[in-house]
């Protein structure tokens, strides 16, 4: 897996890390960090080190129920599933929790550019909600804000950071803007 500045739960040496974080970004292969660093680092501008994993509902079934099924006693609140091609995981997991699921369609280069991707993302059957992010780069930001929205309705801190970060945006907009000018 890339090397990144987050802290992993991975399974080496059948060694488990037991990081606790109220958000867990899962993806489906350690090629789609490539994208979901900027939900990674998103999420740390907002004071939060998620638990990060790969793990895949297709090639590793079991890991992934077994993720599911522990993730609410292990502290995560929200779970930000990212997957291209036909991209299972986010359902998967959202089958098996009362947690949010947020998913990322990504475009891994299938040839049809994340539309895979998002159409089995976003496309879940009545009573199985998944809540289906942009594809790629601008999902990946959105999971982190979107996440940080969920944890801020019961965090006033998250709240005022959400507040800070609007203004924040705004303003750098009005600067460009300006520039122009
Ligand atoms: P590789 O680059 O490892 O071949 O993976 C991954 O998210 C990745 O974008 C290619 C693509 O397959 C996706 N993948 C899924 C799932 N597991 C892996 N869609 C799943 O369980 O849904």
């Amino acid at each position: 897996m890339p090397n990144n500045n987050c802290n992993l739960l991975t399974r080496e040496n059948n060694m488990v890390s037991e990081k606790t974080a109220p958000v867990a970004v899962i993806m489906g292969s350690d090629s789609d960090m490539k994208v979901m660093k900027s939900c990674i680092e998103q999420l740390g501008d907002f004071g939060i080190e998620p638990v990060v994993r790969v793990i895949s509902a297709h090639r590793t079934p079991e890991i992934a129920a077994e993720f599911a099924q522990k993730a609410a006693e292990n502290g995560i609140k929200v779970i930000i599933a990212a997957a291209g091609m036909a991209a299972h995981l986010a359902g998967a997991l959202a089958a098996k929790v009362t947690l949010p699921v947020i998913g990322v369609p990504l475009d891994s280069g299938g040839g049809l550019g994340g539309m895979d991707a998002l159409l089995s993302t976003v496309q879940m059957p009545p009573g199985v909600p998944v809540a289906t992010m942009a594809i790629g780069k601008a999902g990946a930001k959105n999971a982190a804000i979107f996440a940080v929205q969920i944890l801020a309705l019961a965090d006033a801190g998250f709240s005022e950071k959400l507040a800070d970060f609007k203004q924040d945006q705004k303003q750098k907009v009005i600067k460009k803007d300006a520039e122009l000018k």
